[in-house]
């Protein structure tokens, strides 16, 4: 008999929670797709414009209806200018991200950031050598201030080029050159985007996607890289570390508080205020056995990645979390999170805090958060997270949690090698690792919870692909017991015995979805210590289950990179043919890598493999036919 809920989630704690959701009556992503049936077709297809107030206008696929909006716009230029809104949208939201912790960090520079430190002294001094940030004879607080000074001026338009453009191969920089997509400033190419796509600019549908890799890049090599850098300065380069996955990491007898969004800004110090003396003797007085922070999407991602936090869920888990009436806060910043939460919230006894001016929420209660306030905010609300302990009602935290190793920034990669990249370039030159995959991106109720990244690792593994992984596709494969060490059985024979003779798991957890970065970097390094480009690598990118407009922009930045990158739902473009072919095809001969979309995960398994191959192949190295 088929179990409930099965064919919406693999997970089991989901499958009971949703169970458990429909006694209560709550309404979940699931319900409100399902309501949505059937989802416009035009706009599927990205056929449908309303830019300007001449329309909204639609193309008829099928040829019968009109073929152009009112102002002319054909297909073609319907479905670039919408990709190319939808890739400023999420490079826009990355790149914010990193000029908060820019501002951030610039406070801190000016002693003004109470609370916050500089973590990684020796991070800093690099970072602000490549932005050629004088060091000598100077603190950490003042190379601080003027390392935020030469970020900021990488969001304007002062400059030529991004200055950690320099990070990318020689050859993959060259290509850029050439073809005119080195990104001048952060902020520019998004702005220029929006002006490109205003009725009656740029109406080469060409030209618009080229302008969409220069706005992609902008975010990958800047505004994301930005983010990584500038948090691990802040909060700490990540090294491996224990941590536990699912709802089970909620705990019955402990005050349980869970961040979510996606800026370490709010969640360190929430962090450090649920683990101060004070706050633990409230708990106590309160009855609860003590302060259990635990994260979901990717402000839990950056807390697990340094601290070791526990991670009850990822995006669609998010409601469901709520759902166990075990939580006393959620706390949340931006990116990702359902309005629908304060509903879910307000039937048990939940209390909902919004911290960023930039994120509003109806139903929540707003605590802003800034540098100057943030150590007493935090204490503040944690606070008031013990003081609703008294008010839980029956809770219902269904499953055990999984153990996971976290933690994989490139640094403890680099570190866990020995100190260079060299064993992990042996073992993919003697054929033990074929390749590596990065699995990144998020969840879709159009795809069976956690199904495509986890079915798409376990192939991969068994193989003898390394998998690293960002964001909530890291949390699946997690959840599905992939990050313990002894998970390394499950690999091929190769891969297991690198796994065990370095003692780390076949599935490396590198960070949240602004880390996908960290993946870039790597992939530089073993191009260059290879003297070849990214794109001759045998290595691929997926986002089996993505559903934002930040995971658009990430794709577009690991193609125009060179990877290789399969998607599992259709990005919408299907309306121009002109499009499909350029991103499926074309694109090898522009940036030597190329779009597949491939919803099941099987299949993308078998693509994947045979583009490693052919890879492997092209550099001389031993090849399979797959
Ligand atoms: Fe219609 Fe053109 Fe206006 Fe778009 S920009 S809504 S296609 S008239
Ligand atoms: S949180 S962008 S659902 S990965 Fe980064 Fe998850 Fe995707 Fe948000």
């Amino acid at each position: 008999m088929n179990k409930p809920f099965e064919n919406s989630t693999i997970c089991e704690d989901s499958q009971l929670l949703l169970q458990k959701a429909a006694r209560d009556q709550i309404e979940t992503v699931w319900e409100r797709h399902q309501a949505q049936q059937p989802q416009c077709g035009f706009c599927e297809m990205g056929l449908s414009c309303r830019n300007c107030v001449m329309g909204p206008c639609r193309v008829d696929p099928f040829g019968e209806g009109p073929q152009k909006g009112v102002c002319g716009a054909d297909a073609d230029i319907i479905v670039a200018r919408n990709l190319g809104r939808m890739i400023a949208a999420g490079a826009a939201s990355h790149s914010d991200h990193g000029r908060d912790l820019v501002d951030v960090l610039g406070e801190v520079g000016s002693g003004n950031g109470s609370g916050y430190q500089i973590r990684d002294p020796e991070k800093l001094k690099r970072v602000a050598a490549e932005y050629g940030v004088a060091t000598d004879g100077k603190d950490d607080f003042q190379i601080a201030a003027g390392l935020a000074d030469a970020m900021k001026e990488d969001y304007g338009c002062k400059q030529k080029s991004i200055t950690l453009i320099s990070r990318a191969p020689a050859k993959r920089q060259e290509l850029w050159n050439n073809l005119g997509v080195t990104p001048r400033g952060i902020d520019r190419e998004t702005s220029e985007m929006m002006h490109r796509t205003h009725m009656g600019v740029d109406n080469d549908w060409q030209s618009l996607l080229l302008h969409g890799v220069r706005n992609a890049l902008s975010d990958g090599w800047g505004g994301s890289m930005i983010a990584t850098e500038v948090s691990d300065i802040l909060f700490g380069t990540p090294t491996p570390r224990a941590t536990r996955f699912n709802v089970g990491v909620l705990a019955k007898d402990q005050v349980n508080i869970i961040v979510h969004g996606h800026n370490p800004v709010v969640s360190e110090m929430v962090l450090h205020a649920a683990q101060s003396e004070e706050m633990l003797k409230l708990a106590e007085s309160k009855g609860a056995k003590g302060i259990n922070l635990a994260g979901v999407c990717c402000t839990g991602n950056e807390l697990l990645m340094r601290h070791g936090v526990a991670m009850a869920g990822n995006h669609l888990s998010t409601e469901l979390v709520l759902s166990t009436g075990a939580v006393e806060m959620m706390l949340v910043d931006y990116q990702c999170i359902m309005p629908s939460l304060a509903t879910v919230a307000s039937c048990y006894h939940t209390k909902m805090i919004s911290t960023s001016d930039k994120a509003r929420f109806p139903g929540m209660e707003h605590q802003e958060f800034h540098p100057e306030n943030a150590a007493e905010t935090a204490m503040t609300v944690v606070r008031q997270a013990v003081e609703n302990f008294a008010n839980r009602g029956e809770a219902f935290i269904p499953v055990d949690s999984v153990d996971a190793l976290g933690g994989f920034s490139v640094e403890s990669i680099v570190n866990a090698l020995g100190g260079s990249p060299d064993p992990l370039i042996d073992a993919i030159k003697a054929g033990k690792i074929r390749g590596a995959v990065g699995i990144v991106g998020c969840n879709n109720p159009k795809i069976k919870q956690d199904h495509g990244h986890v079915s798409l690792a376990q192939r991969l593994i068994e193989n003898d692909i390394l998998v690293v992984d960002t964001g909530c596709a890291a949390v699946a494969n997690a959840k599905a017991g992939f990050k313990m060490t002894d998970a390394a059985e499950l690999a091929g024979p190769g891969l297991q015995e690198i796994c065990g003779a370095l003692g780390v798991p076949p599935v490396l957890h590198m960070g949240s979805c602004v880390d996908n970065v960290r993946i870039l970097v790597l992939a530089s390094a073993l191009a260059n210590a290879l003297n070849v480009d990214i794109s001759d690598l045998p290595i691929a990118g997926a986002a089996p289950e993505w559903y934002s407009e930040k995971a658009a922009t990430i794709g577009v930045y690991f193609v125009a990179s060179g990877v290789f990158t399969v998607l599992g739902p259709m990005p919408p473009i299907t309306g121009s043919l002109n499009i499909v072919n350029l991103l499926t095809e074309g694109l090898n001969d522009v940036v030597g890598a190329t779009f597949a979309v491939e919803p099941d995960p099987e299949k993308a398994a078998i693509l994947i493999r045979r583009h490693i191959e052919s890879k492997r192949k092209a550099l001389g190295l031993p090849a399979e036919d797959v």
